[in-house]
This record gives C-alpha cells, sequence and structure tokens, in this order.
C-alpha cells in the first residue's frame, strides 16, 4: 500500500503586511512543513524549499505560466492586461520573443552601453557623495537605473515618472486585490495607456532595445503585432527589479562593513556580490504557476488548474542547500540561487542588471570606505518584491 501523509496546511497570508515585512518566520515554517503546503487562503500550494522550488521552475511542461504566474488563473479569469509574451506564455509562443530578446539584451550586445553606463555611476555617486549623508534608495537605487535604463530602450523624455508606479502595480498585481493593489488601482489606466504609448515604434530611438524589437518584427523573428508587447515587458519588469536589486546590494553592505572591505580588495568579486544579494534578499520574492495537469511534487498531487505558489526567497535560504544562509557572504558561491529563476523563464535582463549592479558598485568602490546607516531602514511593501522605501546612509570617503 502507498503511505499518504496528509498535506499540511497554513493559514498565513503570504501577502499580508506581517509576512511583507518579515518573512523569515513564514519561509521557515513552511519550508519545514513539508515540500509542499496548502495555503487555505487563497486554496494554492506553496512550495518553499529549495529542491522543489527549482523542480518546479524548470519543468514548464508540467508548470505552465500560460495561465499566468500570478494568483489569479487566466484559464477562469480575464487579466488586468493583455499577457505578457515572455512571462505569462509557454512554449512554442514563448520562444521567438524570449529569441528576439535574449540577443538584444545578452552579454555581447550589452559591451556597447559598459563604458557609458560606468561614466553615468561615476558622475552621479560623485555628486551624491558631495552631501555627507543621503537615501540610497531615491539618491543611488532608483537615480541610477532611471538615468540608464529608459535611454537604453530608447522612450522618450516625457512620463518616466510612471515607470516606478507601473512596475509597482504590475509587481503587486501577481497577488491578491488586496489594498496595495486597490489603492493605486484609479491609476492604472493612466499608466497604463502611457506605457502602451511608449511602445510603439515611432515613440522609440532609432538604436535602443526598443528599435532593435522593431528591428527584429522587420526581419520576421516576430510579428509587428508582438513587437509592442515585448518592448512593454521591457518597461514593465526593467526598472522596479533593478531598482531593488540594487538596493539589496547597498544595504547588504552598509550591514556587513567586512564584506564591503573585501569587495575593495578584491574588485572581481563585484559580480558574485551582486548574485549573493539578489540570494540574500531575493528581490522577487515569488511566482506562481499553474499545474497543467495532474502533477506530483514531493509526494503531493497538485490538481491540473491548481495554482503552486513559488517562494524564490525561501529557496535562496533554505538551511538544506547553503550553509548560514541568512549571512550575506562574498565567499559563498551564489551560483544556483533562484532570484531570477531558472529555466526557460529565467530572467532575460539580468545581464542588464548584472551591468547596473557592476556600473554603480565599482563607481562607489573607488571612493567609499565605508557604508554606515544613518537611521532605521524602511520597507515598501509589494505583493511580489521584497523591496525598500528609504535606506538612510552615510558614506565614508577615501
Ligand atoms: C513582462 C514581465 C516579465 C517579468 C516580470 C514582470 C511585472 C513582467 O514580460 O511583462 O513583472
Amino acid at each position: 500500500m502507498t503511505e499518504t501523509l496528509a498535506l499540511p496546511t497554513d493559514d498565513t497570508d503570504p501577502f499580508g503586511p506581517e509576512a511583507l515585512e518579515d518573512p523569515a518566520e513564514l519561509h521557515a515554517t513552511l519550508r519545514e512543513a513539508g515540500p509542499v503546503v496548502y495555503l487555505t487562503r487563497y486554496g494554492v500550494y506553496a512550495v518553499a524549499r529549495y529542491k522543489h522550488v527549482r523542480a518546479a521552475l524548470v519543468d514548464w511542461q508540467d508548470f505552465q505560466s500560460a495561465a499566468g504566474v500570478g494568483l489569479s488563473n487566466f484559464r477562469y479569469e480575464r487579466p488586468w492586461r493583455a499577457p505578457s509574451l515572455l512571462l505569462e506564455a509557454d512554449p512554442p509562443h514563448h520562444d521567438a520573443p524570449r529569441r528576439v530578446l535574449s540577443g538584444i539584451l545578452g552579454p555581447r550586445a550589452l559591451r556597447r552601453l559598459r563604458e557609458q553606463w560606468f561614466a553615468v555611476a561615476d558622475e552621479l555617486v560623485g555628486r551624491v557623495l558631495a552631501e555627507p549623508e543621503f537615501d540610497a534608495v531615491p539618491a543611488l537605487a532608483e537615480a541610477f537605473p532611471l538615468r540608464v535604463f529608459p535611454d537604453a530602450v530608447g522612450i522618450g523624455r516625457e512620463g518616466r515618472e510612471n515607470l516606478l508606479p507601473y512596475g509597482d502595480f504590475a509587481f503587486n498585481a501577481f497577488g491578491p486585490g488586496n489594498d496595495l493593489v486597490n489603492r493605486a488601482a484609479p491609476d492604472v489606466p493612466r499608466l497604463s495607456r502611457w506605457v502602451d504609448r511608449q511602445c510603439a515604434r515611432e515613440a522609440l530611438a532609432a538604436d535602443g532595445f526598443g528599435a532593435r524589437i522593431w528591428a527584429a518584427a522587420d526581419r520576421g523573428d516576430i510579428t509587428p503585432d508582438q513587437a509592442p508587447l515585448v518592448v512593454r515587458s521591457l518597461l514593465t519588469a526593467g526598472v522596479d527589479t533593478t531598482v531593488h536589486g540594487l538596493a539589496a546590494v547597498l544595504y547588504a553592505f552598509a550591514t556587513n562593513p567586512g564584506q564591503w572591505q573585501r569587495l575593495r580588495e578584491r574588485p572581481a568579486l563585484t559580480r558574485a556580490a551582486f548574485d549573493e544579494a539578489v540570494r540574500w534578499q531575493s528581490p522577487v520574492q515569488t511566482f506562481f504557476r499553474t499545474a497543467t495537469t495532474d502533477t506530483r511534487i514531493g509526494g503531493t498531487t497538485i490538481p491540473g488548474g491548481g495554482k503552486i505558489l513559488m517562494f524564490l526567497g525561501a529557496a535562496n535560504r533554505d538551511p538544506r542547500r547553503w550553509d548560514r544562509p541568512d549571512e550575506f557572504d562574498l565567499d559563498r558561491d551564489p551560483s544556483g540561487q533562484v532570484g531570477f529563476g531558472m529555466g526557460l523563464h529565467q530572467c532575460v535582463g539580468q545581464h542588464v542588471a548584472r551591468l547596473e549592479a557592476e556600473a554603480l558598485l565599482t563607481a562607489l568602490a573607488h571612493r567609499v570606505t565605508r557604508f554606515e546607516l544613518t537611521g532605521p531602514p524602511r520597507r515598501h511593501h509589494n505583493n511580489t518584491l521584497r523591496a525598500w522605501e528609504s535606506l538612510p546612509m552615510r558614506a565614508r570617503v577615501a
């Protein structure tokens, strides 16, 4: 006889203010309870151990994205906007847009931006460090991506203040319709109209990521009606993610001055430092999948159409996979962390994010000997992002 263990359940709201403020306790509870835990509040299946999160991420056949990667199940509910051709699609439809964007955002294609982004970072850091104290969220984590990324996409100057609120809403919209979603809802039609207008060929500069997406349509690599939606993916996923990734690494160094010293001694650690910060903070905390058909995870059968909530942040601190998981440590090898996902849908913009981090950290390492928090850091709550509102800091300069 096959032994069947009762499926553990949990009634915590992972999108409630307590869990968003500090998810560590919930993560530990879910990891300890078993490979799969039924979340009674939303009727979804939580996966928090590294092994099973990773397995779900790479198994796109059994865990589809086309029914949405948020709580909403597109089999039964109408999404708030036309689904993303990348994020909310499965093979074969997913593949042509993915191939096009992978080329445009790949390491080879980014080489032309490197020198300029390092110069912009240097100039920005020089200006910020002229003040003895600053808030690293607006002054660095927001300012740097907003200086380089919209220009790289090739959108106009007007309305760029819409980018962060739009991204914040898109990441909130993967969760339940709670206060975070409802408070922003009145602005969404206006924000969406603005974003959609930026995706048109005429709105985009001749030499940016956006124009390259349209050029791919001209070549027939994607269709002309796909091009604006691929541009929209850049504008949705490319700003808030990097802002909070950079905030994570700045927070990591402000609270681990010995690690900053190590980085300054060995600049080659810069790239691993960003990956370790992404592991440690997991700026993207969660994504859902939908069971394509009845599918087993660690002895539990997920019914076809059931939603699986993958806790990337919990997997990235699973003690079964990581030694001293709660420590930010440049000596560890962070590769294998799932903060960028894994498999077919793994973050297509990760090379852009890494380049931004390398430029900013390099500029800071040239001047700053030590960061110190000067007040309490404050979180910004979002249904998907582990985000920051404020990181008040002082930087000691060489
Ligand atoms: C998209 C997209 C991709 C990744 C994350 C994301 C809002 C959106 O293709 O629009 O979050």
